[in-house]
């Protein structure tokens, strides 16, 4: 049998708190580059999972691995994501707490592939009735059909989220699923009309091209072949190696039966899909849709660009709202509809859209990114507090770490009057001379000055050469980012002419018609702008995930290109540090790397006391004292809390795992592998 010991040197630890140099960062890269070897993704911070995308198919997510999982300690077995769903939901059955995961990483580091296998493990081991099936099923199959309207292949992500998703789970009293709901965030519909080289629209317009029967492309009025939609056309890139469209058409078709669409309505959904690219190619002559109708009647004569611009506006309405429209029929198909199940327990999954840096950024990537950076204050503020809450709790004195704290930066895009969300509604709402540049200027204006934001002015006047001069430069949590104004009022604007929306709300399409409704027509008052919907949205979103009991999972990308093997050091390196990796370590170590609640301290080593074995009668927390101190653990060493042993160092636990192990073998037993060692 191999020793523990060098078990440890081939593999790594499965918690980074055992490495003995634990303030190393490069000590920290080789235990992740060890793992990664080994294809052991996931390692430990406490009770954070670190998960680097292996981009290959690991055979660690059948359901003999789920069994593995289910019922069994955070520590007893290697880490997974199984171990973070299992932990999560007996923390909500045995507290009845509502939890939430919240998976963070930056675009193609595999949140959305986590948030499946989380929900997967649900749906395989939570009990279930005939009814609860449904909702599983279900559940599962709102994943594919959100997918193929709301993914599509970006340069850095075959199958990159373009929207936020925040999903709860409801749980009944016996631990059964009983319902889902769906929160979705900001949906990037600029790629509608428009796609930058190398990447595609949403999926759905090329699995339903691909994908559907010549019956319905002929009643659809579409052509087998997406070259021939202008809005298809822009990415030059219809295909992508690693996608079939055409078997994920099935998967999709089946799936939208699945969350409750009848024929009638699949029907009607596609033909909207259908009428955007009909739209894209108005010059096209094909009159008999009712969509080309709206813009061929609209009232005040436009020239040939704004008649474009107001095609792309609507066509980008139409599917937004759209989206919007199937996430409320999903949820209506995931609504619990038992009176009895009224106080059921969550547990809420969020999977947004990770941060991006292209060659060209633009207002979706402002949003996407400004996201990111609530979501890592979030990360910052709990792991912090939840640390500081638990010695609170068992009363043991905490010294506490240096973070670097986003909230500046947060405050920079999102502060009332001086952010720069603030400063661009302004613009948009002024009437006159405003522009994209007059935002820009005012920007330079406003916060030229801050530490985290540059534009290609200099304070004495002169001029950044490196910078264009319509871009601002946000310095990021993760890194620099470039943003492209041009764009930014429109897109934020997000108007539509009046005509159109009329239009829309006398079409015979019942979808089109609940998307725009005529209440609207009625109200004059001008819409929130897009980002501060945004803004006010994920203000919302915090609230609700603070008011759960949270579990991480950071995920990393272990290189550029996609590729299975290639553990990228520079690349790597740089995610360990914006997430902010090497702090969580030292808060965790700070104070006390392990702790364990006394009853599983006792019965895990009470054989290697006399006084506790076989059984102990008296107090935990008097067992546990008897316990350590035959051991020989000093002073220093521990301190006993409440309900939990805190043990500082590693090596500690380590002496005390290896005199089990020396036990174990003098008896000769043949059992598993200590559990703090094992892989
Ligand atoms: V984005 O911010 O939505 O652009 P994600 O969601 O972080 O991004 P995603 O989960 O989509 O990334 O992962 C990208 C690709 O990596 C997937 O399509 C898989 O091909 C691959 N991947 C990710 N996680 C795993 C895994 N656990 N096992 C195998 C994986 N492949
Ligand atoms: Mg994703």
């Amino acid at each position: 049998m191999e020793s523990a010991l060098t078990a440890r040197d081939r593999v790594g630890v499965q918690d980074f708190v055992l490495l003995e140099n634990h303030t190393s960062e490069a000590a920290f890269m080789e235990n992740l580059r060890k793992r990664f070897k080994e294809n052991l993704i996931y390692t430990y911070i406490g009770s954070v999972l670190v998960s680097v995308n292996p981009y290959k198919d690991l055979e660690i997510y059948t359901k003999n691995h789920m069994e593995r999982y289910r019922g069994v300690n955070f520590y007893e077995v290697s880490p997974h994501i199984y171990a973070v769903s299992d932990n999560s939901y007996r923390s909500m059955r045995t507290e009845r707490k509502d939890q939430c995961i919240l998976i963070s990483g930056e675009s193609g580091a595999g949140k959305t592939e986590a948030s499946k296998k989380i929900l997967q493990y649900y749906a395989v081991t939570c009990p279930a009735s005939d009814q609860v099936e449904t909702v599983k099923d279900r559940l599962l199959q709102s994943n594919p059909v959100l997918e193929a309207f709301g993914n599509a292949k970006t340069l850095r992500n075959d199958n990159s989220s373009r929207f936020g998703k925040y999903m709860d789970i409801q749980f009944d009293f016996k631990g059964a699923p009983v319902g889902g709901h769906i929160l979705n965030y900001l949906l990037e519909k600029s790629r509608v009309v428009h796609q930058n080289h190398g990447e595609r629209n949403f999926h759905i317009f090329y699995q339903l091209i691909e994908g559907a029967e010549e019956d319905l492309l002929r009643r659809l009025g579409l052509e087998r072949n997406p070259q021939q939609y202008q809005y298809l056309v822009k990415g030059n890139c219809p295909k992508v190696s690693s996608i079939n469209d055409r078997s994920d058409w099935k998967v999709v078709r089946k799936a939208l039966s699945v969350v409750g669409f009848n024929e009638d309505e699949v029907e009607e959904l596609l033909n909207i899909i259908a009428s955007v690219l009909h739209l894209g190619n108005i010059h096209v002559p094909v009159g008999t849709l009712l969509l080309l109708h709206s813009v061929t009647h609209l009232k005040s004569p436009l020239n040939l660009e704004q008649a474009a611009s107001a095609r792309d506006a609507l066509s980008k309405a139409v599917y937004g709202r759209t989206f919007t429209w199937l996430v409320n029929k999903i949820n209506v198909s995931l609504a619990y509809r038992d009176e009895t199940y009224k106080n059921a327990s969550v547990i809420g999954l969020l999977d947004i859209y990770g941060f991006e840096v292209f060659q060209h950024n633009s207002f979706e990537q402002f949003c996407i990114n400004y996201c990111n950076e609530k979501l890592q204050q979030l990360f910052i503020e709990l792991t912090l507090k939840s640390e500081q809450d638990e010695y609170e709790a068992e009363g043991i004195t905490w010294e506490p770490v240096q973070y670097f704290n986003n909230k500046i930066i947060c405050d920079l895009v999102e502060e009332k009057f001086k952010g720069i969300i603030s400063i661009l509604d302004e613009e948009c709402l002024r009437p006159g001379d405003a522009s994209d540049i007059t935002f820009l200027e005012k920007l330079e204006n406003t916060v030229g000055g801050h530490a985290h934001l540059t534009t290609h002015k200099l304070a004495d006047g002169k001029t950044r050469k490196v910078m264009g001069r319509e871009e601002f430069r946000l310095l990021h949590y993760a890194g620099e980012v470039n943003y492209n104004v041009n764009g930014f009022l429109d897109k934020n604007n997000d108007l539509l002419f009046r005509n159109l929306k009329e239009v829309m709300c006398m079409s015979d399409n019942k979808i089109l018609t609940q998307c725009f409704d005529r209440a609207e027509l009625k109200d004059n008052k001008r819409p929130e702008t897009a980002a501060t919907q945004f803004k006010t949205s994920l203000a919302k979103l915090m609230e609700i995930l603070m008011s759960k009991e949270p579990s991480y999972v950071r995920c990393i990308k272990p290189n550029d290109a996609k590729q299975a093997g290639r553990f990228d050091e520079v690349l790597i390196r740089h995610q360990v540090k914006y997430l902010g990796l090497m702090e969580n370590l030292r808060v965790r170590r700070a104070g006390f790397a392990y702790r364990r609640h006394y009853e599983t301290f006792l019965q895990r080593y009470k054989s290697l006391c006399p006084e506790t074995w076989p059984s102990w009668q008296g107090k935990l927390a008097d067992g546990v004292s008897t316990l350590v101190k035959h051991l020989g653990y000093k002073p220093e060493e521990y301190k006993l809390g409440r309900s939990k042993i805190f043990i500082r160092f590693p090596k500690t636990l380590f002496a005390t795992e290896d005199a089990l192990e020396t036990r174990k073998h003098s008896l000769a037993l043949s059992r598993s592998l200590p559990v703090f060692l094992s892989v």
